[in-house]
């Protein structure tokens, strides 16, 4: 199959970010997942490519998105083979005009993660709102989701403010905080309502227990929030693990920050 020269970038891209998570040690078995609205660079070749199979129903209506073009991570896919080998773990799906189903139409007829609901409903916001992101990313990183089990992080806004508060590139490269989902079961729908919540308030968010989800205008951006939220939650644990509580930076110190750079 041929792609024009931005699908291919970003198919390209895509396997970039998922060795990434890999790397990472954020991508156990098939964990994680991603998924990119391609409809505004698919020519029309790509757009009318028929459909493989007959056309599988969506758990919800996805209003905004219907005719939209998605490459998405394929379920029980490694994100190690998506690295080197991406569409043979990963396809390219259609949304039907009434939005209440889809059809793969590249290049494998490998079905898209289980957490479909999530990333489409998560589109679905963002093409009704007019925001500029088109991808978004689920993985599972360690330090993250270990602070999750502590009840007192799952407070509005107490994990993000302590996480500013580690390192002045989270304050500002992470400018909106995360939003937290309580405890719910993976690729269910109140997951995916309760994700596009937060993201009303917040670009990544975590799921307790289990991950965390962040959209960007592309996957670079969306995964740079996460690995710079990541860090914060090294440096945490690095001091409690020498024995001490990290001081962090004063409030002060942030609305400084918040000032000087604008955010
Ligand atoms: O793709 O990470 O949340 C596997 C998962 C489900
Ligand atoms: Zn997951």
């Amino acid at each position: 199959m041929t792609y024009n020269q931005k699908i291919n970038e970003i198919i390209a891209q895509v396997a970039e970010i998922a060795g990434y998570l890999w790397e990472r040690g954020w991508a156990e078995r098939n964990g994680g997942n991603i998924s990119y609205n391609l409809t505004e660079y698919a020519d029309e070749t790509l757009r009318t490519l028929p459909g493989m199979g007959e056309p599988k129903e969506l758990p919800m209506a996805m209003p905004h998105l219907g005719g939209h073009l998605f490459l998405v991570t394929g379920t029980g896919k490694r994100m190690r083979y998506v690295h080197s080998q991406p569409m043979d773990n990963a396809s390219i799906i259609r949304i039907a005009y009434d939005g209440k189903s889809y059809q793969i139409i590249a290049e494998k007829e490998i079905v898209p993660t289980s957490e479909l609901p999530s990333h489409l409903l998560i589109h679905d916001y963002i093409a009704a709102a007019g925001r500029s992101e088109r991808a978004v990313i689920h993985t599972h990183p360690t330090e993250l989701v270990a602070m999750t089990h502590n009840p007192a992080f799952l407070q509005k806004d107490v994990m993000g403010t302590l996480l500013w508060s580690m390192i002045p590139e989270t304050r500002a490269f992470c400018p909106k905080g995360l939003g937290i989902v309580s405890y719910c079961v993976p690729g269910s729908t109140e997951l995916a309502q309760r994700t596009v919540e937060e993201l009303h308030h917040y670009d990544v968010v975590m799921w307790e227990k289990h991950g965390a989800v962040a959209i960007g205008t592309d996957a670079i951006e969306a995964f740079d929030q996460i690995d710079t939220l990541s860090k914060s939650a090294k440096i945490y644990l690095s001091g409690c693990s020498m024995g001490f509580q990290p001081q962090g930076m004063s409030m002060e110190q942030m609305e400084e920050l918040k000032r000087i750079f604008g955010l």
